[in-house]
């Protein structure tokens, strides 16, 4: 595997072909009501944009949709898409699973025993002792050895934006305990869900009282909230919710850290946002977090000072700040705990929260020579 050198004149790969490596992205996107084809396309532009050396990516869908020509993405040919039941994965290096956890379950242990490298974006694997759940920036010591079962599962979104902006406070005053409530963007629900909250927001625009299905959210969302993401557990707990605590748990090796959740669906097109009270072992004044924060690359830092004093969705999506950082401001003392913060967060979900993560997951295995 050679990394940021020209095809073919890298140090180390030991591949019998010229180029580099071959690689594959899976996705049953086309079948699956093409939810999934945002999170997909950001992919392919993340890896063809990389300094991986990349020889080929195969699409991979339903039987449906296999045949389809695809253009190339950045340069790299794709060519038709091949169904999922018809690939051998042998000789892949990496399969990118981004179809939903019922795919990933059948699937991917399958492409894994016979050597591929899964990047699994599901919920199916990423609870299991076993398989390595990173965000790169906070623990990619999982990643210092490639896992015997080849599995690796990328974390959820909501609960990426959040570790990166606490593991730094966690570094310099020890984590208590965490209350988060979200603001989760339609486009988490894919592009169905997105499209969903386009035509009824025309609709309630014509008219307010129209009734509406209920569509990819359980609800209509248009103009309105939803205080429930997933379904409910015995307790009354979301999916979402249970996600967010044992996620910001494993991920920060903190597995006894007091973590509850609210997690709500917004009338928001895209990016995530997070209201977050932090209990500190210590009290951190909040000049004290705005630095630990500052100084960490691809976090973006509000002070109520400056003239932007906070983001907002729409300022990620659309204020020319970048799309791959996190963004927190609104960063302020508890009126009643003094060893505790208030945090506002918002990023891109399907940046940050997806395709970025996934990318700089085996962008860290390929600097960690697990190809050499
Ligand atoms: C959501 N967290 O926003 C989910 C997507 N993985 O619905």
């Amino acid at each position: 595997m050679n990394r940021g050198t020209a095809p073919g004149t890298g140090i180390g790969y030991r591949r019998p072909y010229v180029g580099g490596v071959k690689w594959l992205h899976s996705s049953y996107a086309y079948r699956r009501g093409r939810c999934h084809r945002c999170r997909r396309d950001r992919l392919l532009g993340l890896l063809a944009a990389s300094q991986l050396t990349i020889e080929q990516i195969v699409p991979i869908a339903s039987g449906r949709s296999a045949g389809r020509e695809l253009p190339p993405a950045g340069g790299i040919p794709l060519g038709r898409v091949i169904a999922l039941d018809d690939v051998g994965f042998t000789g892949v290096d990496v399969a990118f699973f981004t179809a939903g956890a019922a795919v990933s379950r059948r699937a991917g242990e399958k492409a894994a025993s016979t050597g591929c490298l899964v990047i699994d974006n599901s919920s199916a694997f990423r609870m299991r002792d076993d398989v390595p759940l990173p965000v790169p920036q906070v623990n990619p010591q999982v990643l210092d050895r490639r896992p015997e079962n080849g599995i690796i599962a990328n974390p959820n979104c909501s609960t990426i934006q959040l570790v990166r902006a606490l593991a730094p406070l966690h570094e310099v005053a020890g984590l208590r305990r965490v209350v988060v409530s979200t603001y989760q963007a339609a486009s988490g629900g894919g592009l169905v869900g997105l499209s969903q909250l386009a035509s009824d927001s025309r609709t309630v625009l014509d008219k307010p009282s129209a009734r509406l299905p209920a569509g990819r959210f359980g609800r209509p969302l248009a103009f309105d909230l939803i205080p429930q993401i997933g379904e409910l557990d015995e307790s009354g707990a979301s999916h979402e919710e249970r996600k967010l605590r044992q996620e910001t748990r494993c991920i920060l090796g903190l597995p006894d850290l007091p973590v509850t959740a609210t997690a709500v669906r917004v009338g928001v097109f895209h990016c995530h946002s997070e209201a977050v009270l932090v209990e500190l072992e210590r009290p951190l004044a909040v000049r004290e977090a705005e630095d630990a924060l500052a100084a960490v690359s691809g976090l973006r830092l509000y002070r109520s000072c400056d003239d932007v004093p906070y983001p907002t969705p729409r300022s990620v999506e659309f204020g020319g700040g970048s799309r791959r950082d996190v963004h927190v401001g609104r960063i302020r003392a508890d009126a009643d705990e003094r060893r505790a913060l208030w945090l506002w967060i918002v990023a891109d979900n399907l940046w940050v929260g997806a395709a970025l993560n996934a990318a700089q997951i085996l962008e860290t295995a390929v600097s960690r020579g697990w190809w050499d």
